[in-house]
């Protein structure tokens, strides 16, 4: 494990300059040498890095697999998004959004529903239906109340756990490990949002699962992503797009558009095309803007 002078381990959580770092004698918190700073490179949860256990210092940084903005994390193998049903709302919007950014930084998705026990029956239904169609489209589904298929999902992988604030991720983590006792907190009714209630992220390990808690999120951007990334990441899309009359076909004002007649036959989730059109226009007025990189958070 020696090289460099320095250890090997992983980086599993992080308080402001503090750095808590996993190697194979245990645990140990360190901070980050300046030359990091300097060349504007920041360790991230997840990050691999060489140590100093004398001075407490990471001295090196490895090379990442891949790395979201939010929630700020490296080296995943998937992201578990979880979505509540009521409380806050359902929200197919913001559940394409993650599903796009996620898989554009090849990470695979795993979709949770919650809170299906607020629904009435007649919602559950039209609910159902919505989980078929993602299935469909390649993605693995499940509802928070399904432990067993979650715990599957998650074994020897190194998983984030994703999604607004006070859709019941730290409740699930709970749940997977009753020693856990992570912080969880109601939603404000006022609001109708959750209170931000986990503040850092961090890697825990649940068994054979290696698992991020990450603070909730109330709005996203697409970051670094253009026009032609967010229509090769809605993955149904790509499938049928050889049969658009133009190679290059964006779905819009296009004629001949296959994806187009598709959504019109029900073929394709009309909330999909609906959404995807919403993304594009953010992504021109962004652009438009030359602020691509921006981060909003509301709290
Ligand atoms: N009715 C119902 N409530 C749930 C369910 N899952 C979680 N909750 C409740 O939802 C509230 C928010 O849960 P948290 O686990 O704190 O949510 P979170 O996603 O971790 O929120 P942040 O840490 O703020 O991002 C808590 O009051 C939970 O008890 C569910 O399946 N049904
Ligand atoms: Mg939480
Ligand atoms: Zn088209």
């Amino acid at each position: 494990m020696e090289q460099n002078n320095g250890v090997r381990g992983q980086i599993i959580g992080n308080i402001s300059d503090l750095y808590k770092i996993k190697y194979n004698s245990g645990y140990i918190n360190c901070k980050a040498r300046g030359i990091f700073k300097k060349d504007n490179l920041k360790p991230l949860v997840g990050d691999n890095v060489i140590f100093d256990p004398e001075k407490e210092i990471i001295t090196e940084l490895l090379p990442r697999k891949n790395e979201l903005v939010r929630p700020p994390i490296c080296n995943i193998d998937q992201a578990l998004i979880v979505m509540s049903v009521e409380e806050p709302k359902l929200d197919f919007y913001l559940l394409d959004k993650m599903i796009s950014i996620i898989s554009y930084n090849n990470i695979n998705v795993i979709i949770c529903f919650t809170k299906l026990d607020l629904l009435d029956q007649s919602k559950e239904d039209e609910i159902n239906e919505y989980i078929k169609y993602y299935k469909k489209i390649g993605y693995k589904v499940v509802i928070n109340n399904q432990l067993e298929e979650v715990h599957k999902l998650l074994k020897n992988k190194i998983t984030a756990v994703t999604g607004q604030s006070g859709v019941g991720k730290s409740s699930l983590l709970n749940r997977l490990d009753k020693n856990l006792n992570l912080k969880t907190a109601e939603i404000s009714h006022a609001l109708g949002r959750g209170k931000h209630t986990t503040r850092h992220v961090e890697l825990i390990e649940i068994g054979d699962c290696l698992i991020a808690d990450t603070p909730g999120f109330s709005s996203l951007d697409f970051y670094n992503m253009n026009k032609e990334d967010i229509r090769n990441s809605m993955i149904e899309f790509t499938e049928y797009m050889d049969d658009c009359k133009y190679r290059d076909c964006f779905h819009l004002k296009e004629d001949g558009c296959k994806i187009k007649e598709l959504v019109s036959k029900g073929i394709i989730l009309s909330s999909r095309y609906s959404n995807y059109k919403k993304f594009i226009q953010e992504e021109e007025d962004a652009n438009g803007k030359d602020i691509r990189f921006r981060t909003i958070k509301k709290q």
